[in-house]
């Protein structure tokens, strides 16, 4: 290794411990207190009619660590995850970030309450519709915006567009935080599996990079950033133009290791 590659893997490494700031939940060995919601299909997904409790599942689920969350819905109404307080309260920090999870389910025959659900004390019920998680007995995943994109709606999942100033409240007092796990028209019928969910924060500019050293942000900060960025770097790219004399942004038509400080910088702003 030469030093230059020892001191990125360094950086690498320790950018790691930034995502320490997401709220996640991988199921390894307990369901990490998601509990269930049931309530009325087709509205403002209001009060609880009864519960049904999750199992949760020793087997490899989405997300690469053992276990999963499992739901056996015994009812007619609408069943949902819900998650826990770890998840709840003031996220507003998470504004602009995104929800990301995985989804299974054995019927995927019922559309209609296919949704992801904030209830706040700041904001209306903001529904969101995310789509059934086809095909069936297959992992979906799921990464939802936290922003006031024009998915999310007010009460139902037609209903106005929240505005940001609706999203920013609500995610500053979550009291629930809701996602669908009703797939199927009969009862009993679907057995719905969640896995991988995670809260992250909106990523800092540094996110150029995608799987595989493809050009473009995902919303996660690691070593494919870093391979964009200096490919950006050697082409003279104007998007590696980050800094000038003294490490600082903003850029200065030249590229040097002032661009370097500055992506570095970027990148430990992370997404969580
Ligand atoms: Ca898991
Ligand atoms: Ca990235
Ligand atoms: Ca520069």
């Amino acid at each position: 290794m030469t030093p230059s590659s020892i001191s990125l893997s360094l950086v690498i490494a320790a950018a790691s411990t930034t995502l320490a700031q997401d709220v996640v939940s991988h199921f390894n060995e307990t369901a990490e207190g998601w509990t269930s919601f049931v309530c009325n299909c087709g509205g403002n997904y209001g009060p609880t009619l009864s519960t049904n409790p999750y199992t949760w599942q020793p087997g490899a689920g989405y997300d690469g660590q053992p276990g999963y969350l499992q739901a056996t819905d015994p009812y007619g109404n609408c069943n949902f995850f819900s998650a826990p307080p770890s998840f709840t309260g003031n996220r507003s920090i998470y504004l602009g970030g995104r929800l990301d999870f995985a989804l299974r389910s054995n019927v995927v025959d019922w559309t209609s309450d296919d949704v992801v659900v904030i209830v706040s004390s700041g904001a209306p019920v903001l529904v969101r519709a995310i789509g059934v998680p086809a095909p069936v007995n297959t992992w979906v995943s799921y990464s939802i915006p936290l922003a006031a994109d024009g998915n999310w709606r007010v009460a139902t999942k037609t209903g106005a567009a929240a505005t940001t100033t609706q999203v920013s409240a609500a995610l500053t007092n979550i009291t629930a935080l809701r996602i669908s796990g009703e797939y199927g028209s009969t009862a009993p019928a679907e057995i719905v599996g969640l896995d991988g969910v995670r809260l992250s924060r909106a990523c800092s500019a540094a996110d150029v990079g995608s799987q595989g050293g493809i050009a473009g942000p995902d919303h996660i900060l690691d070593n494919n950033d870093f391979i964009v960025y200096i490919d950006y770097f050697f082409a003279g790219n104007p998007l590696a133009d980050l800094g000038r004399q003294g490490g600082i942004a903003p850029g200065d038509d030249t590229f040097d290791n002032n661009d370097f400080i500055v992506f570095i910088d970027l990148f430990f702003d992370g997404c969580g």
